[in-house]
């Protein structure tokens, strides 16, 4: 037996470290609406075109009320009622911003990112980089199907740039080869929504920090090397394959449900947690393709998830 001293000693460290390894979702106290997104994460991405102009505009909270807002680089106009109108520089780029709260400390960082207009394009290529062709026509007239307006010109200085609390720029890049810069189309609605499923999972007793992300964004020309459909929502940067990679860490994943095994039946765990917030009301928005796939010789298990707009479940 322990000595009651030490034992409680034990039990304390361990407490602490538990607590230490207990998931943050990294949120604000507050919220920013932007474009036609709602983020109160501590990190909160961007996307914009050169010379674009965005509202942002900053909700207040109980005890939270006075706010300002700082940016790299663009011009600033203050609105009143803690809304600013945000005009975008002229060049390509990554520039951060912070909204800060005066009342009490609590800040969002803003992660702006100035994307490369599609007509820089020439032919297939941006920079050497192959894109390849988007159909001109949107699938069923649906905006999210229309051909990018710009892509994220990835660089060495930008390519570990913290996108939302959890996820970063260099999970999301099209795994086809080629040196920098890369481009890469990824949509603030998908980051949101994994961070949504990643609080729901953390929730639900899978601790993990981030999803491992299989495959974000894929140029039309990967896409259709790989022989997947033309109007995959991975090339509209609304996509992710996902699984759950934390106990071991060794790119595959992990047995979540317990039974030895790691296969079909552990994405399902996780698209039951995804399907569960399909559910839910606020998480409306975010609705989109949830799918679980089985492992094959290439890769292990793992679930699509997307933010086409509506439901749509599909399983191999
Ligand atoms: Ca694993
Ligand atoms: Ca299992």
């Amino acid at each position: 037996m322990m000595p009651r001293k030490f034992s409680l000693l034990f039990l304390t460290l361990l407490a602490l470290t538990l607590e230490a390894r207990a998931f943050s979702p990294g949120e604000t106290g507050f919220s920013l609406r932007y474009k036609n997104e709602v983020s109160r994460f501590q990190y909160s991405p961007i996307f914009l075109l050169p010379g674009d102009e965005v509202t942002l505009r900053v909700e207040e909270n109980p005890g939270q009320r006075h706010f300002i807002v700082q940016v790299d680089s663009g011009a600033l106009d203050f609105r009143g009622l803690n809304t600013w109108f945000y005009t975008a520089p002229s060049a390509p780029g990554f520039h951060s911003g912070r909204i800060i709260c005066l009342d009490r400390p609590d800040t969002m960082h803003l992660q702006i990112f100035i994307m490369t207009p599609r007509s820089a394009m020439e032919g297939e290529y941006i920079e050497g980089y192959h894109i390849g062709r988007y159909p001109a026509i949107a699938l069923r007239n649906l905006d999210v199907y229309r051909p990018p307006e710009g892509f994220i010109r990835v660089t060495g200085e930008n390519l570990n740039t913290r996108l939302t609390p959890h996820f970063t720029l260099n999970q999301f890049l099209c795994k086809q080869t080629g040196g920098l810069p890369k481009f890469v189309v990824l949509q603030e609605r998908l980051l949101y929504k994994l961070e949504h499923l990643l609080a729901k999972v953390n929730e639900r007793g899978h601790a993990c920090e981030t999803f491992a992300v299989m495959s974000g964004y894929r140029t039309p020309a990967y896409n259709r090397r790989i022989g997947n459909r033309k109007y995959s929502q991975h090339c509209y940067g609304g996509a992710a394959d996902i699984y759950i990679d934390a106990d071991p860490v060794d790119s595959i994943m992990d047995d979540l449900n317990r039974d030895g095994k790691r296969d079909y039946a552990d994405a399902g765990v996780l698209y039951q947690v995804a399907d569960l917030l399909s559910g839910a009301d606020w998480f409306a928005p975010y609705l989109g393709g949830l799918a679980r796939y089985r492992a094959t010789r290439r890769h292990g298990p793992f679930v699509h998830v997307d933010v086409r707009g509506f439901s749509v479940n599909w399983g191999d």
